[in-house]
């Protein structure tokens, strides 16, 4: 009853900002992501008869608000699978979590996917995917690799595998702007956002369209287009965060001066978009080779304090099963 799985973050290029339904967390957006590969959250889940409650540990602390949502996580799988036992679960990220890439796509991919394991709950990744949903609607897509959709037509949506990560390779640089905590979190703002910004419901008919624009550029390879889609998802998204009230500015000084960076190396010819999500740092996604030349191109911007890379990767997997 004890099993080890893996999982990595992802990044956005057409954004999930807001919900259709909160009870059930269903996004109002439909949203298409990468999967990365050098960041990586592992997660040891133990269940045993003898546990009177879930604990857990993140990086050697526990935290009362994530045991919340992870218990409720491990309801679900328990109603699904009728195991009424209860979980130590240990998750390490290798990555900072202040560093704004969203720990909780790969915290819930990994709990999930290990979770399945140790129970040999007979689960489709699709199934997986929507159970990893109901707790962070990101977590879903990190369940597959490469790039990934996430349609929400359906009642109960779920992530899709679009293209694998091998199919069309692509290099991240992040650039890290601050590693401080951001003020409000994603799922409060959306809140925010859908409540008071007046352009919300605009945001919300129009992201279907970015979104077939963007399958469309990753299914033929079309790197000119995703840039374009992708860069215009993401200014769309902040600029409801913008007409939030109190509104909603996740950006500081660095984070503007690397999209003018990045905006003048795709002057030049360098593939290369920019994208960004609840928090100051920048993204810049490009076709492989040019990554020491992003690097050169935006380390020296006042402001900016770490450069991470990350290709690719894979989706969550199970390490090990020990029974
Ligand atoms: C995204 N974000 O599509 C967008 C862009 C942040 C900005 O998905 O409320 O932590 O737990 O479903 O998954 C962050 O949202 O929110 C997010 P919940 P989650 O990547």
């Amino acid at each position: 009853m004890e099993a080890i799985a893996q999982a990595q973050p992802n990044i956005a290029l057409v954004k999930y900002w807001g919900k259709k339904r909160g009870d059930r967390n269903i996004p109002a957006t439909p949203s298409l992501s990468i999967t990365l590969n050098t960041l990586q959250t592992r997660t040891r889940v133990k269940f045993r008869q003898d546990y009177g409650t879930d604990r857990l540990s993140i990086n050697g602390t526990t935290d009362p608000i994530q045991l919340h949502r992870v218990t409720g996580c491990l309801d679900a799988l328990r109603q699904v699978t009728g195991i009424n036992q209860y979980a130590d679960i240990v998750s390490v990220n290798n990555f900072p979590t202040s560093a704004g890439i969203a720990s909780s796509a790969s915290g819930f991919a990994a709990l999930v996917t290990a979770a399945c394991a140790a129970l040999d709950a007979n689960l489709s990744g699709e199934e997986q995917s929507r159970l990893a949903r109901r707790s962070s609607a990101s977590a879903a897509r990190s369940v597959f690799g490469g790039f990934v959709e996430m349609d929400i037509k359906a009642q109960d949506p779920a992530a899709r595998p679009l293209l694998t990560e091998t199919e069309w390779p692509l290099d991240i640089v992040v650039a890290v702007t601050s590693t401080q905590p951001k003020q409000i979190g994603s799922t409060a703002g959306m809140e925010q956002s859908a409540a008071t910004c007046e352009y919300y419901d605009a945001w919300v008919s129009s992201t279907s369209g970015d979104f077939s624009t963007a399958r469309r550029a990753v299914l033929n390879h079309d790197f000119e287009l995703l840039a374009d889609v992708s860069e215009a998802s993401c200014l769309k998204m902040h600029a409801v965060m913008l007409a939030t009230h109190p509104a909603l500015i996740y950006w500081n000084g660095a984070t503007v001066e690397i999209i003018h960076r990045v905006r003048a190396l795709r002057g030049e010819g360098l593939p290369a978009f920019f994208t960004i999500d609840a928090g100051p740092q920048v993204k810049i996604i490009s076709l492989p080779g040019y990554r020491d030349k992003i690097e050169r191109a935006v380390k020296d911007i006042p402001g900016v304090i770490d450069v991470i890379y990350s290709g690719l990767g894979p989706g969550a997997h199970v390490v090990e099963s020990l029974k």
